[in-house]
């Protein structure tokens, strides 16, 4: 017979898409059905401006997505969301959006880490949540809106996806691969964590309990689409936790990089890592799918690219981000590179701009034209993962063998081939649509399409596409000393 259509909708920052999945003799069939912009907007507020995410477009998408999917496939066995992390929607006593969900490279976070920390220190924090910090972790802005008129009158905070979620069939839940973003979750206990609510509630006066919903696991059903009865299954929501459930693994020692917008650079383990090295290099520990964690380093990505590729644009230059690596790969290696994860690369804004700003500060020549910024980017990216992947290893005692990248980055050959060098470990690229994968997955397991725990599903995932290896090429000794270039105290 037929086998059963699952459809994924998958959120990314540049664009969403709705991606079908047939199981058919082990192997997954995909076919990407609908592809949409997200195109963040900028509206001015009291004495400034905010970014906002376009929920509704992104609602109306997916929606489309799925009569698109229905009526190319017939009815469908199960549906599953996941999209980025920590961002939010607020709901009024009538189960009515409060506002548009902030974009979290808005600004309005500035200076709410440190708001929090004064009155829970950062390690007491870390060691409760596990968490890196970042600006834009939830509860740093739930910190940041403290005293808004949208927050006094919200009655129900849902993380995008289980907003989506709620849309689409009335049910509120907060998915914990998700929620574990927020702050607000005790990494061991895998619940709300009672001293993070508390910091809130008598710190911020946000009353976060009352706000949030309950917990669910990925496999729990939400509830049901409300035109067609559907199963909307709660997968790995956060699009990094569907990613990993797509690293088509064939040995426990793996290393892995989701490679999107972000790049994600980590292990899994079954076990957080609260280790104080661990916090002082960032480390996070974010649940996965089946009682993992992702102990993963936030490496700033693609986000260089994408947003340099727009500041030529704007100004009419023309920018091929094929032509451009073509040329880049033709320029000698690491003659100029920036720390990635520095803070002035995090905003919207002229990227070209700012890496001069970097290579000037720190005794470089500038690069001179698109071809050499693109080249600084990669370098600089496989640098840091580079880095990453070694501090991973060190810091969970899991050495890998082999490093997997999944998401759209594991297209750009010119970046996997420099991961290769720099790490000095075999690059397998691909899947690109990891996150649609592992959603999918997820989904065909809860409604028994599919059974077994994460190698079996991996194994589905090896079985179902191609990847292509890059062996490492090269000396380390310039890689060595660009790290220490930019990173001269620390040498791991
Ligand atoms: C990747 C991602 C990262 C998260 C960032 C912001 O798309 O979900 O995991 O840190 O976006 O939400």
């Amino acid at each position: 017979g037929q086998a059963a259509v699952h459809a994924a909708i998958d959120l990314g920052a540049s664009s969403g898409r709705v991606i079908t999945g047939r199981l058919v003799d082990g192997v997954l069939r995909t076919e990407e059905v609908a592809r949409f912009a997200n195109t963040p907007v900028t509206v001015p507020v009291e004495g400034g401006e905010r970014l906002h995410w376009d929920v509704l477009s992104l609602y109306a998408g997916a929606r489309r997505g799925l009569d698109r999917a229905a009526r190319d496939h017939g009815p469908l066995a199960s549906a599953g969301i996941d999209t980025w992390a920590v961002d939010y929607g607020l709901l009024d006593a009538e189960g009515a959006l409060v506002g548009n969900p902030v974009h979290y490279r808005d600004s309005r976070t500035e200076g709410a880490a440190e708001r929090v920390f004064a009155h829970l220190d950062q390690a007491a924090l870390y060691a409760v949540n596990g968490l890196q910090v970042q600006p834009f972790n939830t509860v740093f802005q739930l910190a940041a809106a403290a005293g808004s008129a949208q927050l006094a009158a919200a009655r129900d905070l849902l993380l995008i996806p289980d907003l989506l979620g709620y849309w689409l069939t009335g049910e509120r839940c907060a998915e914990l691969t998700n929620a574990s973003t927020t702050g607000l979750v005790d990494v061991r206990g895998r619940r709300w964590a009672r001293p993070c609510l508390d910091l809130l509630e008598q710190g911020f006066g946000v009353a976060a309990e009352a706000l949030l919903p309950d917990l669910v696991e990925p496999g729990h059903t939400i509830g049901h689409l409300r035109d067609t009865g559907t199963p909307l299954v709660a997968v790995g929501s956060h699009d990094t936790a569907s990613a990993v459930v797509a690293v088509p693994a064939r040995t426990p020692r793996f290393a892995y990089i989701s490679s999107g917008t972000w790049s994600l650079v980590g292990v899994e383990l079954d076990r957080p890592v609260l280790s104080e090295q661990g916090r002082a290099a960032n480390f996070t520990n974010e649940l996965g799918v089946d009682g993992t964690v992702r102990y993963l380093r936030n490496v700033t990505g693609l986000w260089l690219l994408q947003e340099s590729l727009r500041t030529w644009r704007d100004r009419g230059r023309e920018a091929d981000l094929p032509d451009l690596l073509a040329r880049a790969a033709r320029l000698p290696k690491l003659s100029c590179v920036v720390d990635v994860d520095d803070p002035r690369f995090a905003p919207p804004g002229d990227m070209p701009a700012r890496i001069a700003g970097f290579a000037a500060e720190t005794g470089q020549r500038p690069p001179a034209d698109e071809a050499e910024v693109v080249r600084c980017v990669v370098d600089s990216l496989a640098l840091a993962y580079r880095r990453a992947v070694r501090q991973a290893a060190e810091l969970s005692g899991q050495e890998a063998e082999v490093l997997h990248v999944v998401g759209g980055g594991s297209r750009n050959a010119l970046l996997c081939q420099l991961t290769a060098d720099a790490t000095g470990l075999p690059v397998v690229a691909g899947p690109a649509e990891g996150t649609a994968v592992g959603n999918l997955l997820v989904q065909a397991r809860a409604v028994g399409a599919i059974s077994g725990g994460l190698p079996e599903l991996r194994r589905v995932v090896a079985d179902s596409f191609t990847t292509l290896t890059y062996e490492p090429e090269g000396e380390r000794s310039p890689w060595d000393r660009a790290q220490r270039l930019l990173w001269p105290e620390r040498n791991t």
